[in-house]
């Protein structure tokens, strides 16, 4: 056994394809035992021992390293070998290149983000720290004055991965950064933006986000924040554009998943006076449309504290109590929707009176008009008004939709207020942040499943066209030849999406057919799509369709994808809402006919608006036009583990999100090209001393390639740009065996 595996050493074991860090526990003639960083031992004998099992690790992956680019080593184990040793020390910002990597800590770690960090990081420049995302966002917003354009910071990430505590961190420094700007001091109505801007935060989380199985505290809709700044660096004002808010979680959940946060916010936090004033109980227990999942509680939510600091936030902004207890009752009354019952009897019957009057007075509403309109339907056929029983099952859908209309309303109306405090002048650059919900795998995925994947779809392309061509771009400028790298393109996938005759198509024009059912649409699917790599018919089920994303194949659940992609509502439903005594349901729904295009909407007519989907896709196309016209930065956020832990980190499930996230790519495009690139003035600068003063030339380009010419006289590992040159970091250790 050579004599350089000595206990203690650090080593790369290959092992069943993979490459693992670990270190020698002991080492005889006949045998090697090691143990893996990840936690396993492993036995080799000496015989098993060929020059690719064991190797020595280089010294930068053994300490780690801020900037995965400087690795010696640029393989995938070493990367993520580089984000361990790194999340176990507390760094859980790495940078790779120009993207900033955020390991979930899921525990608060001291001292991150206090202001003493906030004024250090204020005061440095991007590398001169540690990373951390207050770095991304100084630099950020060092740039609004450096370049042209306006800036925006896209955070990617599984659900639950970090994206929302990213961008709260993000709006926190930017809010700071603000108010201490050098320029003139902030106006009393600057800070008022800032706040608001802050606090929109805990009011938006509230009402828009929920526990899941893969996140506690996960954002059930998107959100663009832009932040408008004076040219005294200011934030002049802002403005929150919301995508597709997940509707359905309202009247129903998955097992073990709850409803939004303000219902048990609101039976948590409220007084006594205030509980009976809405007609509420305390106990969520009692409310079907909370305790259906079976999980009203989770220790890792305060209820209690979440109401308090929704009170706080909603002075703040200055809504009027008048119209904190209009959203309540509201709220209330979603809630006793969930608890009205129906049977059988020549069409259903309501059973559950006393609910129907509470409801009726929680909204403004005539009590007897409200029945009628859960139990039948009326429309108006040649002048005349028809009404026809509905069956119970069809019942408890009417039921449910006027409740998601009624929350999402008022979801809509809650943004929609956030930004008028916030609005302000837009005359100077921005600072743009996207927070999506992130890329979903449940055990049954829905319609709602195929939106959220679609958009991380899209923002995935966003990211390789930047990165990869950009890359490209600095190559062609210096006019230096290289090879280009393979990189997981997934534009394919988004065409059997969103292109001509794609899903989206064919989901929009089954909506779209009298006569389209779910499973109409499924087979049209499976006709048209069958052969596309990208899709999956699978073989045993009738009712579900698949697409292999960038980040893994989902399979979708087609049923009921039509009913949620219309989204139509009722109309003698919106009348009566119309019809109510209180201004402010009446504004809510006001707003819905005039959303349709139609103000003098008549009974019997069927809407023609625009599909879900459909609006979705513009909006995600007019964000990408918004994001192009903008210098990116990117926060990808990774998950160490499924089980929202501290301190625990599964290799497999982060490998597997450097792989499909283009991190290795990034980093491997690196590796084949010229990863470190210096400026000739600052290379010379930097390695002039090598000349020992012997250089005869007084051209900054020559004098590089003299230094170069010294170290490596075969001119393999560096090249000469136009403005750069460019050097190759290849790991030169003996392999040991
Ligand atoms: V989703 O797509 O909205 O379901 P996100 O937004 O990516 O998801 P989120 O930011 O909500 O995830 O983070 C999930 C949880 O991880 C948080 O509730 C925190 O408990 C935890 N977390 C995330 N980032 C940090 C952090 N920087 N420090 C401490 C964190 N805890
Ligand atoms: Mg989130």
């Amino acid at each position: 056994m050579d004599s350089f595996f000595v206990e203690g050493a650090r080593v790369w074991l290959r092992h069943k394809e993979q490459l693992l860090p670990s270190t020698v526990s002991s080492c005889d003639d006949l045998c090697l035992v090691l143990g893996t960083e990840y936690g396993k031992v492993v036995h080799l004998q000496r015989e098993d021992l060929s020059r690719e099992t064991v190797f020595l690790m280089h010294p930068s992956s053994i300490h780690g390293v801020e900037d995965m680019s400087t690795l010696a080593e640029l393989h995938e184990a070493a990367i993520m070998y580089n984000l361990f040793t790194r999340y176990q020390k507390n760094n859980i910002y790495t940078n790779i290149g120009s993207i900033l990597a955020a390991v979930n800590p899921y525990k608060q770690i001291a001292g991150l983000y206090d202001s003493t960090a906030v004024d250090l990081y204020s005061k440095h420049q991007m590398g001169e720290l540690p990373p951390h995302i207050f770095a991304v966002a100084n630099e950020c917003y060092r740039c609004l004055w450096k370049r042209h354009d306006s800036q925006c910071v896209l955070i990617s990430g599984e659900s639950g991965a970090g994206k929302t505590e990213s961008t709260k961190l993000l709006l926190k420094f930017l809010s700071v950064m603000s108010q201490n700007s050098a320029g003139t001091p902030p106006s009393e109505r600057t800070t008022r933006v800032e706040q608001a801007i802050v606090q929109s935060s805990p009011i938006m989380e509230a009402f828009g986000n929920a526990k899941t199985v893969y996140n506690n505290n996960s954002s059930r809709f998107g959100k663009f924040i832009q932040l408008h700044f004076s040219q005294s660096g200011h934030i002049q004002g802002g403005c929150i554009i919301d995508y597709l808010l997940e509707k359905n979680r309202v009247v129903r959940q998955n097992p073990g998943e709850r409803n939004y946060h303000i219902f048990y916010a609101l039976l948590a936090g409220a007084d006594r006076d205030h509980r009976d004033m809405y007609l509420l109980s305390e106990d969520p227990e009692l409310y079907y449309y909370l305790s259906q999942s079976g999980c009203v509680h989770d220790s890792s939510l305060d209820d209690k504290q979440l109401f308090n600091s929704v009170m706080e936030a909603l002075k703040v902004m200055e809504f009027t109590e008048e119209e904190i207890r209009d959203v309540f009752k509201l709220l209330s009354a979603v809630l006793q929707m969930g608890n009205i019952e129906f049977m059988t009897a020549g069409g259903a019957q309501i059973t559950s009176k006393g609910v129907v009057s509470n409801v009726s007075e929680l909204l403004g509403l005539d009590s007897f008009q409200l029945s009628e309109v859960l139990t039948q339907r009326s429309m108006i056929l040649r002048g005349e008004e028809i009404c026809s029983p509905l069956t119970v099952e069809q019942a408890v859908d009417s039921r449910d939709s006027v409740a998601m209309a009624l929350y999402s309303q008022c979801f809509s109306w809650i943004i929609m207020r956030i930004n008028q405090k916030i609005k302000g002048r837009d005359n100077f650059k921005s600072i743009g942040i996207l927070d999506i919900f992130g890329f979903e795998n449940f055990e049954v995925n829905r319609f709602e499943q195929f939106n959220i994947n679609y958009a991380n779809e899209k923002l995935q392309e966003y990211f390789n066209k930047h990165i990869f061509s950009l890359e490209q771009l600095e190559y062609n400028r210096e006019g230096i030849q290289w090879e280009a790298i393979d990189w997981m393109d997934n534009a394919e996938c988004l065409d059997l999406i969103e292109k001509k005759l794609g899903m989206l198509a064919l989901i929009n024009e089954e909506s779209r057919f009298p006569k389209g059912t779910d499973y109409t649409l499924l087979e049209k699917l499976h006709s048209r799509h069958a052969a596309n790599p990208y899709y999956v018919k699978p073989r045993v089920t009738d009712h579900q369709f698949g697409i292999k994303h960038y980040a893994g194949e989902v399979l979708y659940d087609v049923r009921g994808i039509l009913e949620k992609n219309r989204d139509t509502f009722r109309d003698d439903i919106l009348f009566i809402l119309k019809d109510s005594r209180l201004d402010f349901i009446y504004d809510l729904f006001e707003r819905v006919g005039s959303r349709s295009g139609d103000e003098t909407l008549k009974m019997g007519t069927a809407r023609r608006k625009p599909t879900v989907s459909s609006q979705f896709r513009d909006s995600l196309h007019s964000l990408m036009a918004t994001l192009s016209a903008s210098n990116p930065f990117f926060v990808r956020c990774i998950k160490p583990n499924m089980d929202k832990k501290a301190n625990q980190f599964d290799p497999d499930i982060v490998l597997n999100q450097l792989k499909y996230s283009g991190m290795l790519e990034t980093v491997k495009i690196r590796k084949a090209g010229f990863p470190v690139r210096r400026t000739f003035k600052d290379f010379y600068s930097r390695y002039k001393m090598l000349l020992k003063n012997k250089t005869r030339s007084d051209d900054e380009k020559q004098r590089c390639s003299e230094i170069f010419l010294l170290l490596d006289n075969d001119k393999k590992e560096w090249k000469l740009g136009k403005t750069k040159s460019g050097v190759t970091v290849i790991p030169k250790q003996p392999p040991v065996a």
